[in-house]
């Protein structure tokens, strides 16, 4: 609004408020944000780390040696107890909200939350675990009573209730989404961020506590907040999961190796280096068990995929998408540089080349250990097929 007299501001102003429309010589309004309210609960669950129990990837039985925790008795173990993050309908908590088929790969992440600029993200957390949790965000604004993570801060009282939620505690956590959180000029429409618990965060992580922000540009989101110049969007996490360091590390290795005084949780570190329990997953799923159907897409479309890594010692890792190739930070690639934890990166590829094809880890001990997944590109005049609509 420039070079206008007070009172033709103020003309502007109703003007604008009424028809929402430039006129009269005054700009638009500006875009008024929305506030997107999510409902969290960390829950308690059974996690199959290989659901299909087959390498689907490889379409041959699971190496069950790669499994094993135990070799005298022999012992296979991809069920373990953990926890997650999913989210409800409303604030009793009764019921789940359910994952639509296009989210389905996202295994063992939290929901989505997303926004654009100027949004603001609510999320309703309830713990439903038996540890403190808490839930931190990367990259929109928070202030010491939303950050979710529990250190030395100086804070006390109410900016402090959101470091720890006890067990069958509830926290309302505010995150503004200010352009800082948003897509710079360099970006792509939008970007990807984290949350995950950050009260014990080493066992609060290895024991599943994570997902995706997506934040999209001003101006560029549509209704349900995602970008309008993308056809269909992918999360995938390459994490490195030790399943000796959870919150459930002794129940576990109860479960497996019985109530022996050598699995006391003083005992040695009974699974390591021996038997492997440091499972490399994508989005929690080995060897090829993330659902196909939901990394499906179709020739021609605009796939936007938004990739980060687990926070696990060995968590360096180089995601390679098999028949197509991307553009990330204005360079083509068909492997990402993930060199270390936590690291978040948006590619968006234009799919070109029919067929089922291989993403996987290119640090080679992770792909055999079952850091791959298969996705889909069907033709561009297929009917039906999986793919569905656009979104
Ligand atoms: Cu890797």
């Amino acid at each position: 609004m420039t070079g206008t007299s007070s009172r033709g501001a103020s003309a502007c102003v109703l003007f604008s408020a009424l028809l929402a429309v430039a006129a009269a010589g005054c700009a638009p309004p500006a875009p008024k944000g929305v506030s997107r309210t999510y409902y969290v609960a960390a829950d308690e669950v059974d996690w199959d780390y290989a659901p299909a129990d087959s390498d689907l990837t490889m379409g041959r039985p699971l190496p069950k040696e790669d499994l094993g925790i135990s070799n005298a008795p022999p012992v296979v173990a991809k069920v373990f107890r953990k926890a997650v993050y999913r989210e409800y309908t409303d604030s009793t908590f009764s019921a789940l909200e359910p994952r639509p088929d296009r989210w389905k790969h996202l295994g063992i992440l939290g929901p989505v939350l997303r926004g654009a600029v100027g949004d603001t993200i609510v999320v309703v957390f309830k713990n439903n675990a038996h540890f403190p949790a808490s839930m931190h965000p990367h990259g929109v604004f928070y202030d010491k009573a939303n950050e979710g993570a529990l250190y030395s801060d100086g804070t006390s009282g109410a900016a402090k209730a959101d470091d720890q939620v006890p067990p069958g505690g509830t926290h309302r956590y505010v995150w503004p989404i200010p352009e800082r959180a948003g897509p710079a000029a360099g970006d792509p429409s939008s970007i990807v961020w984290v949350y995950h618990s950050h009260t014990q965060e080493l066992e609060d992580v290895h024991s599943g506590l994570i997902g995706p922000i997506i934040v999209t540009r001003r101006g560029m989101a549509r209704p349900d907040g995602s970008p309008r110049d993308v056809d269909r969007e992918f999360v995938t996490m390459f994490a490195s999961f030790d399943e000796n360091t959870t919150h459930f590390t002794a129940e576990n290795r109860r479960r497996y190796l019985g109530d022996t005084a050598q699995v006391g949780p003083k005992g040695p570190r009974l699974f390591r280096p021996r038997f492997n329990v440091n499972f490399q997953t994508i989005n929690g799923l080995m060897y090829g068990n993330l659902p196909l159907a939901s990394l499906t897409m179709r020739e021609g479309e605009r796939v936007r995929w938004y990739v980060f890594t687990g926070t696990g010692f060995d968590d360096f890792h180089s995601p390679h998408w098999h028949g197509n190739t991307l553009v990330v930070r204005g360079h083509r690639e068909d492997v990402l540089d993930m060199d270390g934890p936590l690291l978040m990166e948006t590619a968006d590829m234009v799919a070109d080349n029919p067929g089922i094809w291989i993403l996987h880890c290119h640090f080679a001990d992770h792909m055999v250990a079952g850091m791959s997944a298969r996705y889909r590109v069907l033709p561009a005049d297929s009917a039906g097929a999986g793919a569905g609509a656009s979104r």
